[in-house]
């Protein structure tokens, strides 16, 4: 049975990380599965992942000093991080994380990556105000424009994906800015991508990181990409209703 590693890049998020850590063991029961959490916090939060750690066996964490930013937090999980299958999720709660067992169905049942999806029906992007449904519709439609491999993914841009970990394999990943997934998208090869339906959330405790930087930093991560990224062939974007992904957790898990 292969092994999934989840992924969590934390900063200040000490009032979330415990909750996480029970709902995602509870959602991935019968699962070999372990948890990396990539932590660049300056409040209590690297407390309280030390104290995860000792009654979790499951539960890994490194605390960053010297270094600091979302894309290198997730690369670094990407290093670290042992299971078979990967998958990357923000800590704030915003992605719920009971959504880990149909992407690990969807796995199993041969897609190279999982992207749920908000924008597709049975979705919802609830958790997010005006300004920043429009903030990240923009993200997505020069994301497309940039970049053909975009263009056929509902919901490219969020920080919430599953993938086979050999697709890394000689993968030249830049650690810039915040959308990683835009990256492995980019430079990595596969052959089938699922997409199912998630319910996106309110951040449960403690503020959004996101900065005017940041989109800076996007500008210029699609930019390097238009020159960067690998030729795609004959990819197939299979996209899940929530009734068929009910079907598929059923014979696979
Ligand atoms: N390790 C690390 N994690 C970060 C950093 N900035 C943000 N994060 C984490 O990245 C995830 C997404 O950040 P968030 O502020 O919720 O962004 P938003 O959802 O776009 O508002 C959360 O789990 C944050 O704790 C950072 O500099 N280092
Ligand atoms: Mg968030």
């Amino acid at each position: 049975m292969e092994k999934l590693s989840v992924i969590v890049p934390t900063y200040n998020e000490a009032g979330n990380v415990e909750a996480l850590v029970s709902r995602i063991d509870k959602a991935l029961e019968g699962i070999v599965h372990d948890i990396w959490f990539i932590d660049d916090s300056t409040d209590q939060t690297p407390e309280v992942l030390q104290r995860l750690s000792e009654q979790n066996p499951g539960v890994h964490y490194e605390h960053r000093t010297g270094e600091k930013g979302l894309a290198t937090a997730v690369i670094r999980g990407f290093e670290i991080a042992d299971g078979d299958f990967l998958a990357c999720m923000d800590a704030d709660l915003q992605h719920p994380p009971e959504i880990l067992r149909p992407m690990t169905a969807a796995l199993r049942s041969g897609a190279d990556l999982c992207i749920p999806s908000r924008l597709i029906p049975g979705g919802s992007d609830g958790g997010l105000n005006w300004y920043r449904k429009l903030v990240s519709g923009t993200a997505r439609w020069m994301g497309k424009i940039a970049l053909p491999c975009l263009r056929n993914i509902s919901d490219p841009t969020s920080g919430l994906f599953m993938f086979r970990k050999k697709i890394l394999e000689g993968a030249d990943l830049a650690p810039v800015g915040w959308k990683i997934m835009v990256e492995v998208l980019a430079m990595t090869h596969y052959r089938l991508i699922v997409e199912i339906p998630y319910e996106f959330h309110d951040r449960a405790t403690g503020e959004s990181k996101l900065s005017k930087n940041v989109t800076l930093q996007y500008i210029q991560q699609l930019a390097g990409l238009r020159f960067r990224a690998v030729k795609h062939t004959a990819v197939l974007v299979s996209r899940w209703s929530p009734e068929f992904t009910e079907r598929m957790v059923r014979k696979y898990l």
